[in-house]
């Protein structure tokens, strides 16, 4: 998608990695080459109390399927968000078409009043419904991971539930985004310029060892 070079840092050093991919100007990217209960991120931000939410990165896998991409994980709910994970499964989101080592940009979205969701897959909305956690508030101050599933707060992993494949421009917004603006951020036109997210790949804490963090920023698509 994209052909310049990309800067990676990966086990400590600092070297351009051609062989991953990037995507054009977005801020931030991810490399976890494995699914392993050592491959996650932490974030040095906490979610706030949320009626409404947005989540929307892009994505490539070129494993077999989808591990646990992100979990968000409270003292009294250890699956307060889990994002396409397996435990327990509240809603089924279609990810067979994003299982074909390519880039694609995704949203979700979902808003306590009616409990309404929103399921982007490269602009396109492939899912949405109602009376999904209806009235419900994610509660603030949790543990927010990316990469693998929590069974306790930032612990509890397992290799099965991991995440293998590239996340790049990750961003939680508290509030439910437009279609224009999804459409526009798929486009790469405004990805830069939706405003108001409370927390993106520029906030995550220092790796574990094996995730490789990597930014390419105004490259031409
Ligand atoms: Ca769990």
């Amino acid at each position: 998608m994209c052909s310049c070079p990309s800067l990676w840092v990966c086990f400590g050093a600092l070297y351009p990695l051609f062989i991953l991919s990037a995507v054009c100007n977005v801020d931030s990217m991810l490399f976890f080459p494995m699914a392993s209960a050592e491959n996650y991120v932490t974030f040095s931000l906490t979610l706030p109390d949320l009626h409404e939410l947005s989540v929307c990165l892009w994505l490539r896998v070129e494993a077999q399927h989808i591990g646990t991409l992100l979990s968000y994980a409270t003292d009294d709910n250890d699956n307060q968000l889990v994002l396409y994970g397996h435990d327990p499964v509240y809603r089924r989101l279609p990810v067979w078409s994003l299982l074909d080592a390519r880039w694609h940009h995704l949203c979700i979205l979902w808003s306590s009043i009616q409990g309404r969701f929103w399921h982007y897959s490269d602009q396109h909305l492939i899912s949405s419904g109602s009376n999904f956690r209806k009235g419900w508030e994610v509660p603030g101050g949790g543990s927010l991971v990316l990469g693998q599933e929590q069974d306790i707060v930032a612990g509890g992993f397992d290799a099965a539930e991991g995440f293998a494949g590239q996340v790049a421009g990750f961003r939680v917004w508290k509030r439910v985004l437009t279609p224009a603006e999804v459409e526009g951020m798929s486009l790469r036109l405004k990805n830069l310029a939706v405003s108001g997210n409370m927390l993106s790949g520029l906030n995550v804490s220092q790796p574990q060892p094996h995730v490789c963090t990597g930014r390419v920023r105004y490259c031409r698509a």
